[in-house]
C-alpha cells in the first residue's frame, strides 16, 4: 500500500528517536500518550472513502482522516507481507534488517516494540505475525488473538466468496493467551476474523495501567482469500463499481509472476464482470474491518483514553 504508511513511519521514528530511550523507565513515561498502531493487509491506497473513493464506505477510517493527518504521498518500499512487516517493525529497509524477501529479522536490530518497552511502555500485540519468531521474542509483553502459521490443521474453510479453492493462509490459527491454537475461531482466514482481532484489542485497551501502552493490531483484511463477512452480502453491487482505469484483460507484458498465487484467482483473460465481483467482496471485507476498527475506537472513547492515545493506521 502506498497511502498512510508514513503514519507508521512517523510512529517508528518516534519510537526510535533518542528522546525516548535515555529516560527509559516506567515512571518517566507516566502521562505519556498511548500508541495504537492499526495495520491492514494488502489494502490499496484508494479504498478510503473520504480520500476520494465514493464507491466504498469506510466511516471510521474517514473519521481518522478528518480528525488527523493523512500522508497521501508516502509509499510502501516493499509490497510483500513479510518484508513490509519487518520494515514496519524496525523502521529500516528490508535490505538491511535481514528480511530482503524471507529470512530472520536481525536480532541486534531493535523493533518498535522493544524500543517502546525499554522506554517503559506496556507492549501488546494482536493479530497477524508474519516475521520469524514470535512477538514475545521481539519486544511484546503479551499477545492476544495472535494469528500465525505452523500447525498441521485441516483448513476448515475450503472455498472463498467466489467458490474458488482457498490457497492462502491454509493452516493458520488464532492462538489463545497461552499460545495454543484456538480452533473454535476457525482455521485459515474466516469471515469473522477481523471481529476476533477487535475483541482481543478491546480486551487489552480496557486495562487500566499507570504506564502507557503500545498496542499493535495487525488485521488480515483485506488479504485474499476473500470471504464475505456475515451480513455484508449485497453490500456492494458489482455492476455499480467502476473498473480500474488501467483495466486490461491480460497483462501487456511478462512481469515475471504470471503464475503467482493471487494471479491465478481468476483465469486469463479477465472480464469486467470478474473484476467487479472481486472488488465488491474486497470492498465488503474492508468495510467490515472498518466497522471493527470503529469498535476499537469507540472502546477507547468509552474508557476515556481516546484523548491520550496516538492512533496510527497503515497497511503493509
Ligand atoms: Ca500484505
Amino acid at each position: 500500500m502506498n497511502l498512510p504508511l508514513q503514519l507508521a513511519c512517523a510512529a517508528i521514528t518516534l519510537a526510535c528517536g533518542t528522546s525516548l530511550v535515555p529516560s527509559a523507565n516506567a515512571a518517566a513515561t507516566r502521562g505519556w500518550p498511548n500508541i495504537l498502531l492499526l495495520v491492514s493487509d494488502d489494502q490499496r491506497s484508494d479504498t478510503i472513502a473520504t480520500l476520494g473513493n465514493p464507491h466504498i464506505r469506510t466511516p471510521y477510517l474517514d473519521r481518522l482522516v478528518r480528525q488527523g493527518v493523512a500522508f497521501t504521498r508516502a509509499i510502501c518500499p516493499n509490497p510483500l507481507c513479510v518484508t513490509s512487516r519487518a520494515e514496519i517493525l524496525t523502521g529500516c529497509t528490508s535490505f538491511l534488517n535481514g528480511v530482503p524477501y524471507g529470512g530472520r529479522l536481525r536480532p541486534d536490530m531493535p523493533t518498535i516494540a522493544e524500543t517502546f518497552r525499554q522506554a517503559g511502555y506496556h507492549t501488546w500485540h494482536v493479530g497477524k505475525w508474519h516475521v520469524h519468531g514470535e512477538p514475545k521474542t521481539r519486544g511484546y509483553e503479551e499477545t492476544r488473538a495472535l494469528y500465525s502459521g505452523g500447525g498441521k490443521f485441516e483448513n476448515t474453510l475450503k472455498r472463498d466468496h467466489a467458490g474458488r479453492e482457498v490457497t492462502g493462509y491454509r493452516g493458520w490459527t488464532i492462538k489463545t493467551a497461552d499460545g495454543k491454537p484456538d480452533l473454535e475461531k476457525g482455521v485459515g482466514l474466516t469471515a469473522e476474523i477481523s471481529r476476533h482481532f477487535a475483541d482481543a484489542a478491546i480486551e487489552m485497551l480496557n486495562r487500566r495501567t499507570p504506564e502507557p501502552f503500545f498496542l499493535h493490531v495487525n488485521f488480515t483484511a483485506p488479504h485474499d482469500p476473500l470471504i464475505m463477512p456475515p451480513g455484508y452480502a449485497g453490500r456492494y453491487d458489482p455492476a455499480k463499481i467502476p473498473l480500474p482505469p488501467n483495466f486490461l484483460p491480460e497483462h501487456p507484458f511478462d512481469h515475471g509472476n504470471a503464475r503467482g498465487r493471487d494471479e491465478l484467482l481468476w483465469p486469463w483473460p479477465r472480464t469486467p464482470q470478474m473484476v467487479r465481483e472481486e472488488l465488491a467482496c474486497y470492498y465488503a471485507v474492508i468495510s467490515h474491518m472498518d466497522g471493527q476498527i470503529g469498535r476499537i475506537l469507540n472502546a477507547l472513547r468509552a474508557n476515556s483514553q481516546a484523548d491520550n492515545t496516538i492512533i496510527v493506521f497503515t497497511s503493509d
